[in-house]
């Protein structure tokens, strides 16, 4: 038998630590899929939809460290790799994309099924190449991994189906691909100014993004040392929030507790290791140092008085010793003070609210949150589950958070619980979703059932673009086409072999979610929440309340009078006992 393209291209990838490629097969991938039947060494996991396998394979690269693959034929089959292949790049996951392509001899004659994925996918990739030719195909590979891996992100190869099947030319031997990475740290002078502005400083707020990752203990130092209140992102929140007494929570519109206050009263902000992208949440006039591995990063969200190039906990174990303590702690202990009757009253919609019917969807979050394991992989959709899960899954030493943070798509989440399920098949996945985002990727939920991967899907079914429904009438527009009418979840899981779980009153919340959490096989919580659940913002801003008024006002006038007062009975029934924490 010939060695293939195709099976040097297998041959690399284990090489490189690949131990599975998500996708969907077909004509052109034929070879690929061949050399996969005769190799042991690497998994082919079949999703139902292209675009789930590359979220899939974005998740396993940020849960791992580790490149993950994903593939799709000529065409279409690749084309629906692009959304997922954007969350990944965005995310700075390593992921090879493995674009098959129509016959070379055919290309650019407008054959069937012809696109050219190598202009498609520039934009979400650090390399993106078309191999012409079996020659050619080691170096190409070569460098999508490399840049892969180094440049944490996407690596596209374009393989028409006719060079994939081709034979290799003689072996070229390993190209050692590079994996290891080199640690940033700063040069003297740099530290030096860092050091004096911390010192002269009175109050020093920390605010720390997916960069703080490895350096829980370092922040924890820095935050004790000169007494400072440590906020976060939602993404660094599994890395941040645990075992940390100096917590004050995330700022944004889906923030909570005392982060954005912490951040503006202080007289010096520490950013560190983050991007965060709503600048109107950062403050304007306190004195800004930032510390970012990616020197393009550094003061492209905010004016700095200092920029660090360096890696947040090489820099934070280097600048420890230099700093003084400080004991003044007023400014941190009335911080967390706040913060702590912030919290109590977010609990509110928790312990009393959560208790009335329709549903709310705090209490839901928050049960999870008690009922879930320890080292439980969460994965959470883009929409109002997002904010119930910033705001009351709660962080441990390893449980792990993921979701579609920097690019923001629907449907991230169940294709990424496969990913985690694949990646660690003896940890508890759970993926949360709104029933929008559930809907947009339901196919591969037979993914689940086909690979027996035993992810619990809890589904917040509040038949709405709960998010949008909110956005457009806080903006001042009368909501429109948000409503969803969705069926029985619980039994359309039941159908595709999944358990399903229907909740409709919190009484019913914890023994349902137990019930699911310890079934071994896979299964679905269909939770049935209000839709006119409403997020009070960490920093409540006055134009939403006078768009919300406005919107109202525009429907009364078009003849809506029911609707308007079903959500305003909706959204006082919902904020009626917190209004003052606005
Ligand atoms: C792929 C994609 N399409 C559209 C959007 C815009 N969008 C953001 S949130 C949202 C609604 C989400 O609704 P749902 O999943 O039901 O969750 P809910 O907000 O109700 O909890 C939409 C349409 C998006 N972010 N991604």
């Amino acid at each position: 038998m010939p060695h293939r393209v195709a099976d040097q291209l297998l041959t690399r990838l284990v090489e490189a630590g690949v131990e599975r490629i998500y996708g969907v097969v077909g004509d052109s991938l034929n070879p690929v899929t061949d050399a996969l039947r005769l190799n042991d060494k690497i998994k082919w996991i079949h999703v139902r939809n292209e675009e789930a396998g590359a979220f899939a394979a974005g998740a396993e690269a940020q849960l791992t460290g580790k490149i993950a693959a994903c593939a799709g034929s000529c065409g279409p089959g690749n084309l629906h790799l692009i959304n997922g292949l954007f969350d990944a790049h965005r995310s700075n996951a390593p992921v090879l994309a493995i674009a098959s392509h129509i016959p070379s001899s055919e290309i650019g004659t407008g054959y069937f099924q012809e696109t050219h994925p190598q202009n498609l996918f520039q934009e979400c990739s650090h390399y993106c190449e078309l191999i012409s030719n079996p020659a050619q195909f080691e170096r190409v590979l070569h460098s999508a991994l490399q840049n892969a891996i180094g440049k944490r992100g996407v690596g596209v190869v374009v393989l028409p189906g006719d060079v994939v099947g081709m034979e290799m030319p003689a072996a070229t031997g390993s190209r050692s691909l590079v994996t290891q990475r080199p640690s940033i740290r700063p040069g003297e002078k740099d530290l030096a100014r860092l050091a004096d502005l911390i010192n002269s400083a009175k109050k020093v707020a920390l605010f720390c993004g997916i960069g703080c990752e490895n350096a829980h203990d370092e922040v924890v130092a820095l935050a004790e040392k000169v007494k400072s209140p440590v906020g976060h992102t939602y993404r660094s929140k599994p890395f941040i929030e645990y075992n940390n007494p100096y917590d004050v929570g995330m700022t944004g519109m889906i923030g909570f507790g005392m982060c954005y206050e912490a951040i503006h009263e202080c007289d010096l902000l520490l950013l560190l290791g983050t991007d965060f992208p709503y600048d109107k949440f950062l403050p304007t006039k306190t004195k800004i140092a930032q510390i970012d591995i990616r020197v393009e990063r550094l003061g492209r969200r905010s004016r700095l008085d200092l920029g660090i190039w360096g890696d947040v906990r090489e820099t934070l174990k280097a600048l420890l010793p230099m700093l003084n303590a400080k004991s003044n702690r007023e400014y941190l202990d009335n911080t967390l003070r706040k913060h702590k009757e912030k919290l109590r009253k977010m609990n509110v919609y928790v312990d009393h609210v959560g208790k009335r019917l329709p549903m709310h969807p705090e209490p839901v979050a928050a049960a999870l949150s008690e009922v879930a394991a320890q080292d439980a992989i969460f994965t959470a959709d883009t929409g109002m589950c997002n904010v119930w899960s910033a705001r009351y899954i709660k962080a441990t030493k390893d449980r792990r958070l993921i979701g579609s943070f920097n690019h923001g798509s629907m449907a991230n989440a169940l294709p990424q619980a496969i990913g985690a399920q694949c990646a660690y098949p003896g940890r508890q996945v759970i993926s949360i979703s709104g029933d929008g985002g559930f809907a947009m990727l339901m196919g591969d939920i037979l993914t689940l059932t086909q690979l027996n991967l035993p992810i619990k899907v809890l589904v917040f079914n509040n038949g709405a673009l709960g998010m949008v429904k909110l956005e457009m009438e806080t903006g001042g527009f009368p909501d429109y086409q948000t409503d969803l009418k969705n069926p029985n979840f619980a039994k359309v899981a039941e159908a595709v072999g999944m358990m399903g779980v229907r909740i409709e009153n919190p009484a019913d919340l914890t023994s349902g979610l137990k019930k699911a959490l310890q079934h071994p096989g896979p299964a679905l919580i269909d939770v049935v929440t209000d839709p006119n659940a409403l997020s009070i913002p960490s920093h409540a801003d006055r134009s939403q309340a006078v768009g919300f008024a406005l919107a109202m006002g525009k429907m009364i006038l078009s003849g809506n009078i029911e609707e308007v007062v079903d959500t305003i009975e909706g959204n006082i029934r919902h904020t009626g006992e917190s209004l003052e924490s606005i």
